[in-house]
């Protein structure tokens, strides 16, 4: 129906509740018809579901044999199997609530999982677990970030909605939470202020939050601005904080196109301040032929956080700064 909907009445927006599709089936099926229903919507061009994503089971997550059986259902496939809805329950009335088996893989494995599935159950104590021997930007680099790139993936393909990429960003930031207090700090009073803000509308801010902590735990003092900040917003702070180095993150294409045009901005208000910029949908290309020329001050391309610390160290240290620039 939506197919034929949009392909008729190409600007029409359709709007869907979902549960409805399974009123009736035994409940741990519920969850499951629910998600494959809604995947096959969202692949067909629905803009809107109406949904409780938290009883929603992850699209991504679902064994084949029961996406299967979800799919003969729905497309009611009697010549695979003569009685798709009878299949179903019984395949569902026999099964208990999931019980996730995430505990019988090994660590590393375990903690990307966490991510993927958005869920904290377990976390604390894996995280734990894993600062006996990793260092904690190890578990932050490493195993959490290949959650995350997966959740990525699976979201470019349609198989995670939003509500649960959220999700997954708040198992990231417990996360991050976690291991913040055991992340090494320099002793250094303070090497300088950086003023730290997501670009204008951009809501990410994992990333730019990573930055902020590794920044001040290593000596800077950091004013951080915020997600969805303007260009005028930006250059009022730049007024009142005085700040060493501006930092921008933005992880959208829209937002290295919004660096552009901030840098821009900075520049005809005569703020010449030294910017690090990053975020996924940067390169140092980018950086180069589209901000750089737009900006009268220095502008550097920091690929993660690390290189973000390091570039501002280089900042900061007049004699190294000279070299640099
Ligand atoms: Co969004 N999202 N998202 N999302 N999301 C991406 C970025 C996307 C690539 C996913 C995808 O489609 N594969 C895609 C962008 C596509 C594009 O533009 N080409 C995308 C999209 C499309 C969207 C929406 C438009 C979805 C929608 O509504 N239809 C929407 C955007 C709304 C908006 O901004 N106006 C949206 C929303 C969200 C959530 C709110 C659900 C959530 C964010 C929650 C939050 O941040 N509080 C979210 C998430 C979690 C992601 C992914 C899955 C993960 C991002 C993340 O946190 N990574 C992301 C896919 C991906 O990147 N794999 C995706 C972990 C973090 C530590 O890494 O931020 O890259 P990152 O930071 C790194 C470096 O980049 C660097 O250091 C960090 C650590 O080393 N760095 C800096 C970053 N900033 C820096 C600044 C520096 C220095 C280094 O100095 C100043």
């Amino acid at each position: 129906g939506i197919r034929l909907i949009k392909a008729k009445f190409p600007r029409t927006r359709t709007v869907l509740g979902i549960s409805n599709v399974s009123f009736g089936l035994p409940a741990a099926g519920r969850e499951v018809l629910n998600s494959v229903f809604l995947y096959h919507c969202v692949q067909a061009g629905l803009d809107l579901a109406i949904v409780n994503s938290e009883k929603l089971e992850r699209y991504a997550s679902i064994p084949e044999e029961e996406k299967r059986l979800a799919d003969n259902l729905l497309f009611n496939r009697i010549e695979l199997d003569a009685d798709p809805i009878a299949s179903f329950a019984a395949h569902f009335r026999k099964r208990k609530p999931t019980v996730q088996n995430t505990n019988k893989l090994p660590l590393l494995d375990r903690l990307p999982r966490y991510i993927v599935e958005g869920t904290k159950d377990g976390l604390a104590e894996d995280l734990t677990e894993a600062l006996k021997t990793m260092r904690p930007l190890e578990i932050i680099n490493g195993p959490l970030m290949k959650g995350m790139d997966e959740v990525g993936k699976l979201f470019n393909t349609n198989q995670l909605i939003v509500a649960e990429v959220l999700q997954s960003a708040e198992a990231m930031k417990a996360a991050v939470a976690q291991l913040e207090p055991f992340m090494e700090k320099a002793d250094s009073a303070s090497r300088g202020k950086v003023l730290l803000a997501t670009v204008k509308g951009d809501v990410h801010d994992i990333g730019k939050n990573l930055v902020e902590i590794i920044l001040s735990n290593n000596g800077f003092n950091v004013v951080n601005l915020g997600i969805k900040v303007l260009p005028e917003t930006l250059i009022q702070a730049v007024r009142q904080h005085k700040p060493d180095i501006i930092g921008l993150s933005g992880l959208l294409v829209k937002s290295a196109q919004q660096m552009a045009i901030t840098a821009g901005d900075f520049s005809k208000a005569g703020v010449q301040t030294p910017m690090l910029v990053g975020g996924a949908a940067l390169s140092s290309n980018f950086v180069d032929r589209q901000i750089a020329p737009v900006y009268s001050g220095t502008v550097a391309y920091a690929s993660d956080a690390m290189t973000g610390l390091e570039l501002a160290k280089t900042i900061v240290d007049a004699e190294r700064f000279q070299k640099f620039k």
